[in-house]
């Protein structure tokens, strides 16, 4: 080897390596150099967008010399591993992010103001990740923030899909979708490792053989295979060294071209198993709380929980040389029961592939996985017709019935007799043509422990949807109330209320969330209280700039900007929200005297694209703003905005500028809701029901400080029970009656009376998630909150209550709970280490 690389440290002069250092004069050149030799431009040449890749490479590199010394580290010490399985990782813009968690943003930010070049504009042109609907895929991002942050050893796996969620444009008043073609400018986060690329079998059959030990086998002959590649991206902790990953898969060709079939002059045939791999990291499905039963979303999720297990059994052989105590050194969890075909495909590969018998693979099995239900709803169960799903992975469903069998002779022992209880226990539901695999019951039973993410709602699950499988193991059953992460929710999304915060009480708030509590002692002081004002001022400001910029609507800074953003679904109810609006609408029309709070509502969200009612409401919406906006006698005390694509990076600065956080789902069905604690964090307060999280907000800032409105859940089961009839709160309240007449006569739609009648029947005749029985308690709690805006000094005295009670929110809270009492992991504090001629 070259002896000249030894260079002599003389212990005078130290030059910072350009891909680590910190210094101004290090991050300026190091800036410099990716923009040359990453993009190949100069100043002369480049654009914004070469200047956002060169900042995100300079980044990147900068973790990527974390990565590997916490790699080495969790190797040394043999640490117990965290594995987070999820088919979607809504993670918003990383290079913010990677700033604000080494720790040099403002650094960074004077840096390239020198040079005449303003960051936050550049941070803008990355194209945000959007691999994921919503609550669900936003939490797992979270989740990968706290585990960084704590020192704890994780690997986030997913998909890479091509496409993420659709883009949302708004014409002429109704959704539509646009492909959301993220990669198409490249990606400088993520680093592919072909050489860990996995192989992945679908279809095909099985057959059984006596082996050289007289071991009876199973041998699953394919009909495809696929390759799995990997895609690392860096997630740093904050303030620490620790850089986890996030590891993606994409679906490529096993073989490109069958030349026998293109021999055979059948050309479309030689490429078919070409596209049939490439399909299935193609797209993600853009449902949120509802399934689709179809074979691509099956084979997407085996894709990434074969590849993703593959990848764990490798790395764990490599290191123990063994898989006798996989469990004691990995913790697998589940996200919902999207990657629970995991558990089946565990039991397959150490069994099939590495020869060990069922009951100690079950052992294992049983003590690595542990399962986090995120929903209430029926019709979000996910079940696979066992037809489709011996097709596509025969060899699972042989293992699925034998896991069944033995699961069902223990309840069968325990409850003799209780034939309807074993058919609601069983993995397999109803008989002959149209079975299906519940993949709710073979997460339960393959998991140690089984999460609900809010209060209400693992007693929901306990009492209602799981209630078999928690008299059957109540000890599985624990609660993880959700979080956020207070680096992305506050520090970056919100800057003038994070300085404020920590010129008061330092900055140790950002990894410890209770210190908020220190914020309290101010909430009387009137100088803290105006700057308190100020702030939200100067964000409501910047987000009226963009409401005008994007819909061309004035909006009136000093109105109340009320603000309803979330995925558009009828449990939510943003149609009450409207509800509202249009009784306002309808007090000032009588009454152009009236005394109104002037209001701004802002809404934002996605519909799913196959979801009528939904994608109507999105058109109500639009309608109503169109009217209301417009119409003088107002006098701009009422105006309505719908932001259209409303993802990750808009919401950051939504909720700092929000004042009223609109959390009224029908009790009993939001699970737990993540939204709700944003906004809080960032000073809007509350109107909600007692639903999912909003149960423990309340609790935390104090029943004074959150504006409650409608039934509870008893209340809401009550009711169903004994008949919901809506037409009996719509007869007795003529003021909701003018609302619905006012809809229905089409004063919304031109004059056209069909067009919301499908939204109005549902109200009129079925109302399944009871927002006429709420309607009143809704209208009454928005007037206790206009009087209350009107109260400036105490409304800002509720709003500092409302963020210094937040820190129970932080997902740091949560994931130290999942360490402590599901996974039993511990922190590894990470050394970094300056570059030596021995890393080679
Ligand atoms: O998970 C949400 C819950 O609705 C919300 O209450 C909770 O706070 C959040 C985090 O725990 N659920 C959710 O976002 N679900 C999905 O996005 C989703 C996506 C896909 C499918 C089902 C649900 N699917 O079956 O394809």
């Amino acid at each position: 080897a070259p002896q000249d690389t030894q260079v002599p440290d003389s212990g005078l002069v130290r030059v910072e390596d350009d891909r680590t250092g910190m210094s101004e004069q290090s991050l300026k050149r190091a800036i410099v150099d990716n923009l040359h030799y990453g993009q190949g431009k100069d100043n002369y040449f480049a654009t914004p967008y070469d200047y956002y890749m060169a900042i995100a490479r300079s980044m990147r590199d900068r973790l990527i010399k974390r990565r590997i010394q916490t790699a080495r580290t969790h190797i040394q010490e043999d640490s117990k591993v965290v594995y987070y399985l999820s088919a979607e990782f809504l993670m918003g813009r990383y290079t913010g992010n990677s700033l604000i968690n080494l720790g040099i943003y403002e650094r960074v930010r004077k840096v390239l103001r020198e040079s005449g070049l303003e960051l936050d504009d550049l941070l803008e042109k990355e194209h945000e990740p959007g691999l994921g609907n919503g609550g669900l895929g936003r939490l797992a991002a979270c989740y990968l923030d706290s585990l960084a942050t704590l020192e704890i050893p994780a690997v986030g796996y997913g998909i890479r899909y091509e496409f993420g969620i659709f883009e949302q444009e708004i014409r002429n008043g109704w959704q539509a979708e646009r492909p959301d073609k993220w990669l198409s400018f490249g990606n400088a986060w993520e680093v592919s490792l072909p050489e860990y690329r996995t192989e992945v079998k679908f279809g095909g059959h099985t057959e059984s053989y006596t082996d050289t030990k007289g071991r009876y086998q199973t041998n699953w002959i394919p009909e495809h295979t696929v390759f799995g590649i990997p895609y690392d991206t860096p997630i740093p902790g904050y303030g620490v060294n620790t850089v986890n990953i996030l590891r993606l898969w994409k679906a490529e060709s096993s073989n490109e071209f069958d030349l026998d079939a293109f021999n055979a002059g059948d050309y479309l045939g030689a490429v078919a198993n070409k596209m049939f791999s490439e399909n299935i990291s193609k797209v993600l499905y853009p449902n949120d709380d509802t399934v689709q039963g179809k074979e691509l979303r099956l084979e997407q999720q085996y894709f990434f929980v074969s590849c993703s297990l593959q990848d764990i059994i490798r790395r764990h052989i490599y290191h123990y040389n063994s898989l006798d105590n996989l469990h004691e050194k990995s913790a697998i969890q589940l996200n919902d029961t999207h990657p629970s075909i995991g558990i089946a495909e565990l039991m397959r590969l150490l069994i099939d592939v590495h020869q060990m018998d069922w009951e100690q693979a079950w052992h294992i099995t049983q003590n690595c996985f542990a399962y986090t239900n995120h929903t209430l709803l029926p019709e979000a169960l996910e079940r696979w017709s066992v037809n489709l799903f011996g097709r596509l992975l025969p060899r699972h469903l042989e293992i699925i019935y034998e896991i069944n069998f033995r699961f069902l002779s223990e309840v069968r022992k325990r409850y003799p007799g209780d034939n309807e209880r074993i058919a609601r226990l069983s993995l397999i539901e109803g008989e002959g043509a149209d079975k299906k695999v519940r993949m709710a019951n073979l997460a339960c039973v393959g998991s140690r422990k089984i999460n609900g993410v809010a209060a209400l709602h693992t007693k929901l699950l306990q009492q209602d949807v799981l209630r078999d499988f928690y008299e059957l193991a109540p000890e599985k059953f624990i609660n993880k109330t959700n979080g956020v992460t207070p680096r992305r929710w506050l520090l970056l999304g919100n800057p003038r209320l994070s300085n404020l915060i920590t010129e008061k009480i330092g900055e140790a708030w950002i990894t410890n969330l209770d210190e908020l509590r220190k914020l309290e002692q101010f909430a009387d002081d009137p100088q803290f209280r105006q700057t308190w004002r100020e702030i939200k001022q100067a964000n409501k400001q910047d987000l009226a700039a963009y409401i005008e910029r994007k819909n061309h609507i004035q909006v009136d800074t000093n109105s109340l900007f009320d603000v309803q953003v979330k995925r558009l679904h009828e449990y939510k109810r943003q149609l009450l929200n409207v509800l509202h609006i249009i009784t306002l609408y309808n007090r000032i029309k009588r009454n152009p005297n009236e005394d109104i709070l002037p209001r701004t509502f802002i809404f934002g969200g996605k519909a799913a694209p196959g979801y009528f009612i939904a994608k109507l409401i999105i058109k109500l919406i639009n309608s109503v703003a169109a009217v209301v906006n417009d119409d003088p006698s107002l006098e701009g005390r009422l105006k309505v905005a719908f932001l259209s694509n409303y993802n990750v990076s808009m919401s950051q600065q939504i909720y700092a500028a929000a004042e009223l956080s609109e959390q009224i789902s029908t009790a009993g069905k939001e699970a737990s809701g993540t939204g709700n604690m944003k906004f809080a964090l960032n000073g809007a307060l509350t109107i909600g029901t007692l639903d999912g999280a909003n149960v423990e907000i309340r609790e935390e800032v104090g029943a004074e400080n959150f504006f409650l409105c409608g039934l509870t859940t008893p209340e809401v089961y009550e009711l169903k029970a004994k008949g919901y009839n809506p037409q009996e709160y719509y007869q007795s309240n003529s003021e909701l009656q003018e609302v619905i007449r006012l809809i229905a006569c089409g004063h919304f739609s031109d004059g056209d009376s069909q067009l919301f009648r499908p939204l109005l029947d549902s109200l009129l005749y079925n109302d399944k998630y009871m927002l006429f029985a709420d309607y009143q308690s809704y209208i009454d709690t928005q007037d206790r909150v206009s009087q209350a805006y009107r109260q400036e000094d105490n409304w800002t005295r509720m709003s500092i209550l409302n963020t210094a009670r937040m820190g129970k929110f932080s997902s740091d809270r949560a994931i130290s709970e999942y360490c402590k009492e599901i996974w039993h992991v511990e922190p590894v504090p990470v050394e970094f280490k300056e570059y030596s001629p021995e890393d080679m």
